[in-house]
């Protein structure tokens, strides 16, 4: 594998959750294959999760890993071409991936959506920069449309977790102050139509993703229907596609609480994090034996080194 931003660019995905189990029993058995390569992790975004399991991940490999806030640490970057800079921005992001490319085997790149030009964010305009200038094999740590390291990591989670062949698992749209990337949707969307699960995604109207991530998905505005029988669900606030980037009035009601489980009696409950307590998933839930995210947010690890390993290989 020389680049992974989605599950397009997978061969096997059941293959590669397996590969993630496998890991996971036995972190070490591949120690020697990273030996004397450089993984460097740079972060135009914040990043707790990413940043520690993927770095985590490369050292199980025996890479050495480099981690860069360029948003904090490095010089402002100019991403636009044919302009004069004179004025805050430092170096050109053809200069600057271009070097850190030069001391790199794989790179990782986050990089968030403006959300306010939804043609730039879905043309993927910085990440794809980077796949052009710095010319190694790059991972998305999150991109404008997509986390794909975050949703393969949720995968493995179903796989590890599930009762039955094929388990019901539900998307459903949680409130938030403030507009979030459309990106872990979209994601766990494209990534779940290749699963073996029944997907039913559940959201206020207004809130449609993008179909090119919901092709095969159940799409409903009623949540108490979407929840019933759920073997897992998937809590996470977006903003709205059309009218890009905004957060819609009212919907306060759609937060999941404990009595929205009563007609699931064997759902767990899953997020990305970062989570809000109490406006996106409430505190009852977090506490209890329902919650996996923590169970989740530690296969990132595995996940992560999955497709590290993969990528080693095809160096
Ligand atoms: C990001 C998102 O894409 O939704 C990262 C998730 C892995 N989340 C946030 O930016 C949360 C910010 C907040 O203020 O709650």
């Amino acid at each position: 594998m020389k680049l992974f931003t989605s599950v397009n660019d997978v061969t096997d995905v059941a293959a590669l959750v397996a590969e993630a189990l496998t890991l996971k029993q036995t972190p070490f058995a591949h120690k020697h294959l990273g030996e004397n390569k450089t993984l460097c992790l740079v972060f135009l975004n914040p990043s707790l999760r990413t940043r520690i399991s993927t770095q985590k991940a490369g050292q199980n490999l025996g890479m050495n890993v480099i981690v860069l806030n360029i948003d904090k640490e490095g010089w402002a970057l100019e991403l636009n071409d044919g302009v004069v800079m004179n004025g805050t921005t430092v170096e050109h992001i053809r200069e600057a991936a271009a070097v850190m490319g030069e001391y790199s085997d794989i790179i990782g790149v986050r990089s968030f959506p403006g959300l306010k030009n939804r043609d730039e964010d879905y043309s993927e305009l910085i990440f794809n920069k980077f796949v052009e200038f710095c010319k190694v094999p790059i991972v998305s740590l999150e991109s404008a449309t997509r986390h794909p390291l975050q949703s393969l990591a949720d995968l493995v989670t179903i796989e590890e977790l599930k009762t039955k062949a094929r388990p019901k698992v539900v998307l459903t749209w949680a409130p938030h102050i403030k507009p979030l990337p459309q990106a872990v949707p979209n994601s766990f969307a494209e990534w779940m139509c290749k699963g073996d699960v029944d997907f039913v995604i559940a959201q206020p109207a207004g809130y449609e993703l993008s179909e090119e991530f919901t092709q095969g998905a159940t799409i409903t505005h009623d949540q108490d229907e979407a929840l019933k029988d759920a073997d897992f669900i998937y809590v996470k606030n977006w903003s709205a596609y059309e009218p890009y980037g905004k957060v819609l009035p009212g919907n306060e009601d759609w937060m999941l609480t404990f009595d929205k489980l009563k007609d699931a009696p064997n759902a767990k409950v899953m997020h990305c994090l970062p989570v809000r307590r109490d406006l996106e998933l409430s505190s009852e839930i977090l506490d209890s034996d329902r919650s996996v995210v923590i169970h989740e947010a530690g296969n990132r690890v595995w996940a992560a080194q999955a497709v590290l390993k993969q990528m080693l290989e095809a160096l």
